[in-house]
């Protein structure tokens, strides 16, 4: 073997060896660590929607240890609620002849109905009981307007009523937001476009949501969500600090 090919394979192992190494080393370093501008947003984890409720979502009761073992890693969280009025217009039951899961015409735009569901200060709207976030400073109730349903936490289904919540975030210096919950491809999607949408830096933690999927609604929402910038990630990849 020549001496200039021997050098040039030295050179390379050698530099084999560098991108390995650097490899190992950037893969520990990359996690993603929440701060002080990060908020983790807890969407809907209630009865509701967890084993034994109204509208439960498949294996929506296995996003509560997920939540709570990521939890203590925000300084900010905020948990949200699905909060209808009785014979709310979400509500197959308002409109006679009408079934859960079939869509409706409203004023606003077509809608999904469910089964009477997260009826205002009933058990079955209360959060799931293990789930354990005791710093969690702000619970947002959502959907309480008896003619407007809202998936998001931000904006009401007649996209214009405000929940408040981006003011909230702006005004406490977060910008970077962490989504976690049920339903992935309703409330949590919803509330995640609208988040990309006023502005913020959004992580969707896919195993710490499930979803309904009506109609294979799960893999056309990540389509929208990472159309419009959204980050997916697993709850592994964050820096827990721990
Ligand atoms: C939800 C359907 C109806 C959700 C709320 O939390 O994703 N889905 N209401
Ligand atoms: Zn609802």
């Amino acid at each position: 073997m020549s001496s200039s090919r021997r050098t040039v394979l030295r050179t390379l192992s050698g530099a084999c060896i560098f991108w390995v190494a650097h490899r190992t080393a950037s893969a520990r370093v990359d996690k993603i660590k929440p701060d002080a501008a990060s908020a983790l947003i807890v969407v809907d984890v209630q009865n509701c929607f967890i084993a034994g409720g109204t509208l439960a979502v498949k294996h929506g009761e296995d996003v509560v240890p997920v939540i709570n073992r990521i939890a203590p890693a925000f300084q900010n969280v905020v948990i949200t609620q699905d909060w209808h009025t009785p014979g709310h217009a979400s509500f197959a039951s308002a409109y006679p002849g009408k079934k859960p899961f079939e869509t409706i015409k409203l004023a606003y735009g077509n809608q999904v109905l469910w089964p009477d569901h997260c009826v205002q200060g009933t058990q079955d709207a209360a959060l799931a009981k293990d789930l354990n976030i005791p710093q969690t400073e702000l619970i947002l109730r959502k959907g309480f307007h008896k003619d407007v349903d809202s998936y998001s936490a931000f904006r009401e289904a007649d996209r214009k009523t405000s929940t408040g919540l981006e003011g909230y975030l702006k005004q406490r210096a977060v910008k970077s937001l962490f989504v976690t919950g049920l339903a992935t491809d309703f409330c949590v999607a919803w509330t995640a476009l609208d988040a990309r949408e006023a502005g913020f830096e959004t992580w969707v933690i896919e195993d710490a949501c499930r979803g309904i999927d009506l109609h294979g609604s799960v893999a056309a929402a990540w389509n929208e969500m990472e159309r419009s910038g959204v980050k997916r990630i697993q709850s592994t990849d964050l820096e827990l600090g721990r």
